[in-house]
């Protein structure tokens, strides 16, 4: 019974499984345990029906009163143990890639206790391997990528599969490869799954990508086995492989001579079957012609045309360039470069004139009459039309005018450089017919200078001789200064105008002159001034010369020559001073005399209220003397009512308190209404028959200058009983109706009456 298997079990070499297990096993095929003898287990794996492998056997047993009985994995459901015999059956369908081995306990059971009789033995069942499994590619799909144009042999990439079988048994796992497709680019090394490369001509351009099925088998180089099959994606990578070359043989473009400098007049494009760095291109211009420069516009490879000068219709209607292009990286070593023709045509734009110069410069003499010409302007149209050009300013004309055919530009005025040394004038150069199409230039007008400015004293000098000065003193340096131009060849010369002076003049050579004593022995008692003339010319030519006098006083002086004392040392320093001392002079003699007479009215009247008459020394007088008059009508505060008072003495007068007290008459400042201060007053004077008359002078040296009236001075009337007319003033609205009614010869005018 045991002898038929055991030559399977030793031809299969199934110790892995036992390995694991009990070294006491090991190397025998029917192993015993003590009481218990068992043969190597082993099963098919994928075996569907149920199916005895084996049998364990022990001393324990005995027929009719013991059965066998398991513990373990799958123990009842996989394996199954005949109660009575011992054998071991499978009932389920076994996998070895998912368990090989399984680990069970045998022992035996008395059927009347159902205890275990003796001890227990442990054993396993092998799972023996069934090619049941293809290889697996690793990754699905490979992408590979390889050089276009690579030579016959070179690797693109490696594929691999993995088979889950028991590698130690035949050729489970022995992997081969192979192309399915009928690939004419592409091989695959069958026991290592090396794609390389068969067809050494592969383009990129041509095509770019491949894909491959690949299989894999298991069996070795045996026919049958399992297999499964793969993708491989092969891509080309760019090598620079072409060269650029242009579309076309010319390309033409047009562009407007206005076009700025720097502007792209447009484009062109050289192709390059190639792909990113290997399709760069780089543009030269070959032909001489310094008009344009092109550059790579680096997103779309064109070469942009860009103006670099400007385009001038007139002179080169039609440019033509040429034109390279290339890759910077070379092709295979050798550059290999693209011709192509630019044509630009260059389009027309009207243009307004241009000046022969950027700017003029002229230059004349001044004082010249008027409409001589200064100088010329000219400009062209710089089109093909040349139309006439005219002429205008648009600055200066108060000082020139331009002739408007030939742009000559003349004098208006006679120019003086001493007022203006330099005009800058913009002169307007426009094609006759066309307001627009117009150019203006700066016309720069220097004015020459002509000596016609005699030179003068360069200050107002206040010289003194010392009285103890002896010969030779220099007392004073004198300068001059001249209005023309001072170049350094100026010179002045100065001289004294007098034979006999008493002082000389020395040059210093520098445009100086010392002022020195000649005759000394000077007395301020018997000169106290001396005035000396001087001539001081200068080299123009013709020479120009002034005259002029230096005041020199006569002082003495300390050991330094400074003036002690002089007699004209504090001389009137201006004649104004000395008129308005004489008008003040006048105005106090002229007050005193209308003072005088004034007071002799007064007691005149006073004699008719005889018994009442005072002694003249309580006349009391007030003198107020003004050097400025206020502002009129306007000023109300420098007036003194009290002097209308004593000319309105009218109407009756109320009796009074014999208190003859406001010696002053007061001087109110009437707030708003002066007619109601006015007449109030005069009541209250009215009233005071006991009061003598208070008179007020007021001398005015300077009248406001607010009034539209003439003086209303008392000044200016001898008497104020003057036959003066005074009507107009009632011409002169209300505001001078009080005035009107005082001076005026209305009905009122009896008033007057002293
Ligand atoms: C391989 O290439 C295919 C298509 O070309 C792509 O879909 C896939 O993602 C790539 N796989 C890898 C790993 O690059
Ligand atoms: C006139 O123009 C000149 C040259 O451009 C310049 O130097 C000068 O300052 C200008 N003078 C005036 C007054 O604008
Ligand atoms: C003029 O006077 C100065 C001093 O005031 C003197 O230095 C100079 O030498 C004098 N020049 C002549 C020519 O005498
Ligand atoms: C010169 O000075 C004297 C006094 O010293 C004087 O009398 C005389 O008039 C002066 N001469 C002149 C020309 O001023
Ligand atoms: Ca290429
Ligand atoms: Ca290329």
């Amino acid at each position: 019974m045991f002898g038929a298997i055991l030559p399977v079990l030793l031809m299969m070499d199934i110790v892995s499984c036992a390995a694991q297990s009990r070294p006491s096993t090991k190397g025998n095929s029917t192993v015993g345990q003590g009481d218990w003898i068992w043969n190597q287990l082993y099963c098919w794996e994928g075996d569907t029906k149920p199916k005895q492998i084996g049998k364990i056997q022990s001393m324990w047993h005995k027929e009719g009163q013991t059965k066998y009985d398991l513990r373990g994995e799958g123990v009842g459901t996989i394996f199954k143990v005949e109660p009575a015999t011992g054998n071991i059956g499978v009932y389920r369908e076994l996998d070895r890639e998912k368990k090989d081995c399984y680990h069970l306990e045998g022992f035996v059971i008395d059927k009347k206790s159902l205890k275990q009789l003796g001890g227990s033995t442990n054993f396993s069942i092998q799972i023996l391997d069934l090619n049941d499994n293809a290889p697996i590619f690793n990754q699905d799909p490979y992408n590979g990528t390889v050089p276009e144009m690579s030579s016959k042999g070179t690797t693109v990439l490696t594929v691999r599969a993995e088979d889950a079988d028991d590698p130690t048994v035949g050729k489970h796992v022995n992997v081969t490869y192979k192309l399915l497709n009928n690939e004419q680019n592409f091989f695959i090394e069958q026991m290592t799954g090396v794609i390389r490369i068969k067809n050494s001509n592969l383009d990129r351009e041509k095509q770019k990508n491949y894909q491959l099925m690949v299989q894999a088998k298991d069996m070795g180089l045996d026919p049958g086995g399992m297999s499964s099959t793969g993708t491989v994606y092969i891509s080309l990578s760019d090598i620079n492989d072409n060269a650029p070359f242009f579309p076309h043989r010319q390309y033409n473009y047009s562009a407007s001579e206005a076009t700025r400098i720097g502007a792209v007049i447009g484009r062109v494009k050289a192709e390059d079957l190639d792909e990113g760095e290997n399709a760069k291109i780089l543009y030269t211009i070959v032909s001489r012609i310094n008009t344009f420069r092109i550059k790579t516009d680096q997103r779309t490879q064109q070469g942009m045309i860009i103006l670099k000068e400007p385009l001038d219709f007139e002179q080169q209607p039609r440019l033509r360039i040429e034109l390279e292009a290339e890759n910077p990286s070379p092709v295979k070593g050798t550059r290999y470069k693209t011709k192509t023709v630019l044509v630009v045509q260059v389009l027309d734009v009207d243009e307004p004139p241009v000046f022969s110069l950027p700017h003029y410069t002229l230059s004349i003499a001044e004082n010249l009459p008027i409409g001589t010409a200064v100088g010329k302007v000219s400009a062209m149209d710089p089109d093909r039309a040349k139309n006439r050009v005219g002429y205008s300013l648009r600055s200066g004309m108060d000082f020139f005018k331009i002739g408007t055919d030939d742009g000559i530009i003349y004098t208006r005025v006679e120019l003086d450089r001493e007022a203006i040394a330099m005009h800058n004038i913009t002169a307007i150069a426009s094609e006759v017919g066309k307001s627009n199409s117009t150019s203006d230039v700066l016309v720069v007008i220097k004015v020459l200078d002509k000596n016609d400015n005699a030179p003068t004293l360069a200050e107002n000098y206040n010289p003194h001789v010392c009285e103890d000065d002896v010969a030779g003193t220099v007392i004073q340096v004198i300068s001059a200064i001249d209005l023309d131009a001072m170049t350094p060849a100026v010179r002045f010369y100065f001289s004294i105008a007098q034979m006999d002076s008493n002082f000389s003049i020395k040059d210093n050579g520098n445009n100086t002159a010392n002022l020195t004593v000649r005759q000394a022995s000077f007395n301020q008692n018997e000169v106290s001034r001396l005035w000396v003339p001087i001539v001081i010319s200068d080299n123009g030519d013709p020479s120009l010369s002034s005259n002029g006098t230096l005041e020199i006083n006569v002082c003495s002086c300390d050991r330094e020559r400074n003036p002690i004392s002089c007699r004209h040392s504090a001389p009137l320093t201006s004649r104004v001073t000395v008129t308005v001392l004489l008008i003040i002079f006048l105005c106090i003699i002229v007050a005193i005399v209308l003072a005088v007479l004034i007071i002799h009215q007064k007691m005149q009247k006073k004699s008719t209220f005889a018994g009442l008459v005072k002694a003249p020394g309580e006349i009391r007088e007030q003198l107020v003397r003004y050097d400025e008059e206020g502002g009129g009508e306007m000023d109300t505060n420098s007036f003194d009512i009290t002097v209308l008072n004593s000319l309105r003495g009218k109407g009756p007068r109320p009796a009074k308190a014999a208190d003859p007290a406001p010696v002053y008459a007061q001087v109110r400042k009437p707030n708003n209404d002066m007619g109601t201060v006015v007449r109030m007053k005069k009541d209250e004077a009215d009233g005071d028959r006991d009061g003598l008359p208070y008179d007020t002078l007021h001398i005015y040296g300077f009248e406001g200058s607010d009034s539209v009236a003439d003086s209303l001075s008392s000044l200016d009337v001898s008497s104020i009983d003057s036959d003066q007319d005074y009507d107009f003033l009632n011409d002169w609205g209300p505001r001078f109706q009080m005035l009107a009614e005082l001076y005026g010869s209305e009905p009122h005018s009896d008033s007057l009456d002293f």
